[in-house]
């Protein structure tokens, strides 16, 4: 009697492992992602594609190659083909609604990543990413921490015109060295994000006015490594002649800072399969999430980054 009760629990519970595994198995889910330009993209589509795997789940992936209209043909393409869940890494902040609604109608659920938009919220599950606002009143708190209240000369270089994380890491910055008078912006222009349009701009404000630029700040790291470069092929020395700030914590942004090139930066997770799996689950259960689920992050000046520290980096 107890050996048969014992092998009926085994048979139960050896059925329901293999029910939901068949369950992952049979999901397809779809991933868009804006572009592979810097280490910061690279670690997240690395992050969606193993966390696929890890759960059983089939991922369509489509690389935007930094064209939104490229993205939202994707999706169209995941809909058409009666994908079970998308998660959408949106370049621009503008532009979803009629895709996001043909996937509702579809009854896909989407789960946006790293970059919110201006939609209706019910048009997604949520959006997963940072306190993009946030990170830009942390580069500037630390640099006046460092620097002072001023004269300062600011050069600017923006990510991608229109993307999320541009816009509120431009607005918290401001938010902060608004109240000092003696803290200006003296140069702003968009390095898209990457390492070689980064040094590209700072090349140009260099040789514009190359004495008169105090700080760099850069809305991620490629673009501060680019302009780094630029720095010192004009002769200076980034990190003490030029102050350099930036966001997003690749590893890369560690090496600059032990080697005392970058000063401070302010990390932003790239590491979003697992979370992005996670609302997909919850979505096709029926549970509501929050609309914003905040990824938490901290931030470093180059004095931190021990040999420790840089080896315990994951992207
Ligand atoms: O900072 C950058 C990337 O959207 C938060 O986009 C993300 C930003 C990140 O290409 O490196």
């Amino acid at each position: 009697m107890k050996k048969l009760a014992i092998s009926m629990v085994l048979a139960m519970f050896c059925l329901t492992i293999s029910a939901s595994l068949a369950g992952a198995a049979d999901k397809t889910v779809g991933f868009s992602q804006v572009d592979n330009q810097n280490p910061w993209r690279l670690a997240e589509t690395e992050s969606v594609k193993s966390e696929a795997e890890k759960r059983g789940y089939k991922l369509k992936y489509s690389d935007g190659q930094a064209v939104q209209a490229n993205q939202i043909a994707a999706v169209r393409d995941f809909i058409a083909q009666g994908v079970d869940g998308i998660i959408l890494a949106p370049k621009t902040s503008t532009g979803w609604e009629p895709v996001l609604k043909e996937a509702k109608e579809a009854n896909i659920p989407v789960v946006l990543v790293d970059r919110d938009i201006e939609a209706p919220k019910d048009l997604v599950v949520t959006f997963i990413g940072s306190d993009f606002v946030l990170e830009g009143e942390m580069i500037a708190k630390m640099m006046i921490a460092d620097l002072g209240e001023g004269p300062l000369r600011v050069a600017e270089l923006q990510g991608q015109p229109g993307a999320d994380p541009t816009i509120d890491r431009k607005k918290g910055f401001e938010n902060i060295i608004n109240k000092y008078p003696k803290i200006e912006i003296t140069m702003s222009q968009t390095g898209e994000f990457n390492r070689t349009q980064g040094k590209q701009v700072m090349e140009a404000f260099l040789q514009a006015a190359g004495d008169e630029i105090d700080v760099v700040y850069a809305h991620n790291d490629d673009m501060a490594i680019g302009a780094i470069q630029a720095i010192k092929e004009a002769g200076k020395m980034p990190g003490k002649d030029i102050y350099v700030a930036s966001i997003d914590g690749v590893r890369d942004a560690f090496v600059a800072m032990k080697a005392g090139e970058l000063n401070i930066c302010v990390e932003c997770t790239p590491l979003m399969g697992p979370s992005a799996f996670d609302a997909l689950e919850a979505a096709w259960a029926g549970k509501e999430l929050p609309d914003w689920i905040v990824n938490e992050d901290g931030a470093y000046r180059a004095a931190d980054v021990t040999q420790e520290v840089l080896d315990s980096r994951k992207y």
